[in-house]
C-alpha cells in the first residue's frame, strides 16, 4: 500500500500552567522519553509526529503539529499567538493542583476566546499525573464539569508514567476529527466519496481540492489504507 508524503499536518496545541507536564507529554509521546527535571520554557517549540487513526474500518494516517508553549506567567501574554490556525487545543492541568486547574477556566479559555474563535476548534481537556493520586486535589467528576462547562469534545486522564495514556490522548483527538471531517462533510466514508470537484473549506480550515485518483487519499491531512 502506497504511503504518501503528508504536506499539510494538522496543528494540535498544548497550553496549561508552568509545571502541569505539556513538555513531558509531548516528549515521551514524540520520544518515548521524558525529561524529570523541571524545566520552565522561554519559548514554544514543535514536533512532528504521524500517527494512526481507526475509523469505520479504516485507518487513517494523519500527521500532527505539535506545539507545545510555556505556562510560566512571565511567558503567558506571548502565548496565545501559538494558537493561530490551531486545529485542535488541548488543555493541561495537573490533577494535584487545583489552581491549574481553576486558571483553566479562568485564565486560559478567556485568554485564547479574545483573538480566536474556539468553537471552531476541536477542544481536550487533559488530567495529568493520575499517578499522583494520593495528592489528588481535582477528581474526575471536575474534569467532566469543565469538559461540559467549556464544550469541549474530549477528557482524557494521563500520566506521564502510563505511555498508554499518552497515546489514548492522541488517539481520541485523532479520531474526533476525523469524525469532525465526516460530519462536516456530510458523508460517512470518506474512502467511498468521489471528491472531484468538491471544493470544501470547513471548520477546521480544510480544503480538499482534488480528488485522490485512487482510494489512497482522502484529503490533504490524512491518507487511507
Ligand atoms: N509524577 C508525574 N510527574 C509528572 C507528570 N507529568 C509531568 N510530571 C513532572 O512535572 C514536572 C513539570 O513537567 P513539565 O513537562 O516540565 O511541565 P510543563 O507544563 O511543560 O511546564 P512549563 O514548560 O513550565 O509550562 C516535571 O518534573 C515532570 O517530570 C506525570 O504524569 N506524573
Ligand atoms: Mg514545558
Amino acid at each position: 500500500m502506497n504511503k504518501k508524503m503528508k504536506k499539510n499536518p494538522i496543528k494540535v496545541v498544548f497550553v496549561g500552567n508552568a509545571g502541569v507536564g505539556k513538555s513531558s507529554l509531548i516528549t515521551t509521546f514524540i520520544k518515548d522519553t521524558h525529561d524529570s527535571e523541571q524545566n520552565y520554557q522561554i519559548s514554544s517549540d514543535k514536533y512532528k509526529k504521524e500517527i494512526k487513526v481507526k475509523h469505520n474500518n479504516q485507518t487513517y494516517d494523519l500527521l500532527l503539529e505539535i506545539w507545545n508553549s510555556a505556562g510560566n506567567e512571565k511567558f503567558r501574554n506571548i502565548n496565545t499567538i501559538f494558537i493561530k490556525n490551531a486545529e485542535i487545543l488541548i488543555f493541561v492541568y495537573d490533577t494535584t493542583n487545583k489552581k491549574s486547574y481553576d486558571d483553566i477556566k479562568e485564565f486560559w479559555l478567556p485568554s485564547i476566546k479574545k483573538d480566536y474563535d474556539i468553537d471552531k476548534m476541536i477542544k481536550c481537556i487533559c488530567a495529568n499525573k493520575t499517578d499522583l493520586y494520593e495528592n489528588e486535589e481535582v477528581d474526575l467528576n471536575k474534569g467532566k464539569q469543565l469538559k461540559n462547562e467549556i464544550g469541549a469534545e474530549i477528557l482524557v486522564e494521563t500520566s506521564i508514567k502510563d505511555f498508554e495514556s499518552i497515546e489514548n490522548l492522541f488517539q481520541q483527538i485523532g479520531e474526533n476529527y476525523i469524525t469532525k471531517l465526516n460530519e462536516n462533510q456530510n458523508v460517512t466514508n470518506l474512502g467511498d466519496k468521489e471528491y472531484s470537484q468538491i471544493n470544501v473549506k470547513n471548520n477546521y480550515n480544510l480544503e480538499i481540492s482534488e480528488a485522490p485518483k485512487s482510494k489512497e487519499s482522502c484529503c490533504k491531512h490524512c491518507n487511507i489504507f
